[in-house]
């Protein structure tokens, strides 16, 4: 026996220790009121304890590797040199040999973290964008092999970037075996989705659930007759596309299957697990069926098993849902209630993304500086996912519980461009009962600009302005930033013909447009212009210690309305100002101490700190 695999075993024996307890009581609370033959519990925990000794016993020595390193440095996804971006696998580079053929310009950028959107095998025609998964264990054939990610994920370790994957845990697509098994009448595999026999049931359960795509897909169960028994009726919960089956996990059996395709990807190489649609995997009659408790344990179980087979890999958290419940997403211990992290170890910050749109709009800091207090309660080893843009829509109902509906209202036919003085170019998508349409768009395309726009038109100079803004402040929250495909060549909407129908979120699912990414230093452009300035903001960020993802941003008091502003703590303090206004306006630092802008590299006079219009400054206090 090598040394190596000594220590191997008694690090995984130590893990075993700690981690194997904390699954061990959630999946007996979770399951064992579950029935079946005598000891099955027992039974079914031993293969449960079996996968995860299996997966760390033939974990790569190359990722063993990388999680002794993530363990020595546990804040690695905190740290302010890390910056994420996303992109769609065929609108960026074609393939997966293609990525690999652009890390050099993403390692150029900054960029640590690589978030290729859904790509493992999908619903043959429409699959909303590959989140409908038909196989979790192999690549989707358009985009490339199983071999060809295990090699993106070794270039992007190389490169020093983490890989990151959807798992679209709440459902699979209707290709998926386990749907045609239970299609051909397979009781087994029938029971690994919520299948209803009685319109009646379905009425009860609709009766208190919302809707996502309450206009593409409305309601949330499709009728699918050839499940039907007993010449009864027969409708799958389908919350999303009538081709998205969610699965029941309810179902021991689907928790240990999603628990197996986990620890096969992290095997691959995968470093961050983005747990699709995570508010909605239990279900429970009489409720909204979102971030139930039983979701938080299968999560929480999740993370202790992976802690044992891939101590390195983290898990992230995709709840859209009120900015208090996002919070409980990390985790919460269970004797005191206060919040712990034992859940996700990244969550997205979707409230202050949305926020910060609204204050562009709105011209008022107010939403965003109140919404800073409510997430300061993350637990501190736990970090946002901060972003501009992303590749859904902008939702402004999750905003409902602090913004009045007029306002979301007024700030969603903004963005349309369906109010008088309004500068953006997106689109209205659907709402949810009398809501607040969503908005979609590429960020350039929100801000106003034109494809066509030079620099030194002022419409122009405003938009890219304002784009700058929204990075600069997404740049100095707290949390790892993730970067939109074409904001940092600020790509504009997509071509409209070309859309399917009535799914507008493809306005800002856009094809790379690498002409315009190759003239990114040509300051003649809005391309090369915008990416200027973001580069040496990222650059900037990456040496500042107050950007530590570990304490939260404090909203400041005392400024005027226009201006959002906050405090990040730390050995030298820095401040983030940002005016929302298209006015130049003057502004006292609250700490009345001298201060330095950390970008221009200028000592300001903390009496009078000019903003110029839809500027933000970062500015060192002592
Ligand atoms: C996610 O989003 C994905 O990001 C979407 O692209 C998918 O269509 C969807 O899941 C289905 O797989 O409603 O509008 O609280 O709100 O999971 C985006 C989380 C969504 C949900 C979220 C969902």
């Amino acid at each position: 026996m090598t040394s190596s695999v000594f220590s191997r075993a008694a690090a995984l024996h130590d893990r075993l220790d700690r981690h194997w307890p904390v699954a061990d009581a959630l999946l007996r609370r979770l399951y064992g009121g579950t029935p079946g033959p005598d000891h099955w519990l027992d039974h079914w925990l031993g293969q449960v304890r079996e996968a995860v000794t299996r997966a760390a016993r033939n974990r790569p020595q190359a990722l063993a590797d990388l999680d002794t390193w993530r363990q020595a440095k546990p804040d690695w996804f905190q740290r302010p040199d890390q910056l994420g971006y996303c992109f769609y696998v065929d609108r960026f580079a074609g393939t997966l040999a293609g990525v690999r053929r652009r890390l050099d310009y993403l390692a150029d950028l900054g960029v640590t973290y690589l978030h290729p959107l859904p790509l493992l095998a999908m619903q043959s025609g429409d699959n909303d964008g590959g989140f409908a998964v038909a196989d979790y264990r192999s690549v989707e054939p358009r985009l490339g092999t199983a071999e060809d990610l295990r090699a993106l994920a070794e270039d992007a370790h190389q490169a020093g970037m983490a890989l990151c994957l959807d798992v679209v845990c709440n459902h699979t697509a209707r290709d998926h075996a386990w749907a045609q098994a239970a299609l051909a009448g397979d009781p087994t595999y029938r029971a690994y989705y919520h299948v209803l026999d009685s319109a009646d049931e379905v009425a009860a359960y609709e009766a208190t659930l919302g809707q996502v795509f309450p206009k593409t897909a409305p309601g949330n169960f499709t009728p699918e007759p050839s499940l039907a028994r007993d010449g009864g009726g027969a409708w799958v919960w389908t919350t999303f596309y009538p081709y998205q089956w969610d699965l029941n996990y309810a179902n021991p059996a689907v928790f240990l299957e999603m628990l197996e395709v986990l620890l096969h990807l992290a095997n691959q190489g995968v470093d961050v697990f983005r747990l699709d649609s995570t508010p909605f995997l239990w279900k429970t009659p009489g409720t909204s069926c979102r971030g139930l408790p039983q979701t938080h344990w299968i999560v929480q179980a999740w993370r202790a098993l992976l802690a044992i087979a891939a101590p390195g890999v983290l898990l992230k958290g995709e709840a859209i849902v009120d900015p208090d419940d996002v919070v409980s997403f990390f985790g919460r211990d269970e004797a005191t209630g206060l919040p712990a992290a034992n859940e996700c170890h990244l969550a997205y910050n979707n409230g202050m993304m949305t926020a910060l749109w609204l204050a562009q709009a709105t011209g008022d800091a107010n939403p965003a500086h109140a919404l800073l207090d409510r997430l300061s309660g993350r637990p501190r080893q736990a970090a946002w996912i901060t972003y501009v843009r992303c590749h859904d829509d902008i939702i402004w109902d999750a905003l409902a519980a602090l913004i009045p509906q007029e306002t979301l209202h007024r700030v969603s036919a903004f963005y349309a461009g369906a109010t008088a003085g309004s500068y953006a170019l997106g689109a209205a998508f659907q709402a949810d009962g009398g809501g607040a349409p969503s908005t979609n768009g590429m960020a350039a395309s929100l801000v106003g600009l034109r494809p066509e726009g030079r620099p030194g038109e002022a419409d122009t100079d405003a938009a890219l302005a304002r784009l700058l803004q929204l990075y600069q402040v997404t740049l100095a929250l707290d949390g790892l930033p993730v970067l939109y495909m074409g904001d940092e060549i600020a790509l504009t909407n997509a071509p409209l013909s070309g859309l399917p129908n009535g799914e507008g979120r493809w306005l800002h699912r856009p094809h790379m447009d690498w002409d315009q990414a190759a003239g990114r230093d040509d300051g003649a452009t809005a391309a090369g212009a915008f990416h200027t300035a973001l580069h040496q903001l990222i650059r900037v960020r990456a040496s500042l210690p107050a950007l530590h993802g570990a304490e939260p941003a404090q909203p400041l008091a005392g400024l005027p309305a226009g201006v959002l502003g906050f405090r990040r703590v730390g050995f030298r303090p820095l401040l983030c100002l940002a005016n929302l206004t298209g006015e130049t306006v003057t502004v006292a630092l609250p700490t009345g101490s001298a201060g330095r802008d950390v970008v221009v590299e200028k000592d300001v006079d903390p009496a009078a700190v000019p903003l110029a219009a839809w500027q933000a400054r970062w500015i060192e206090v002592r």
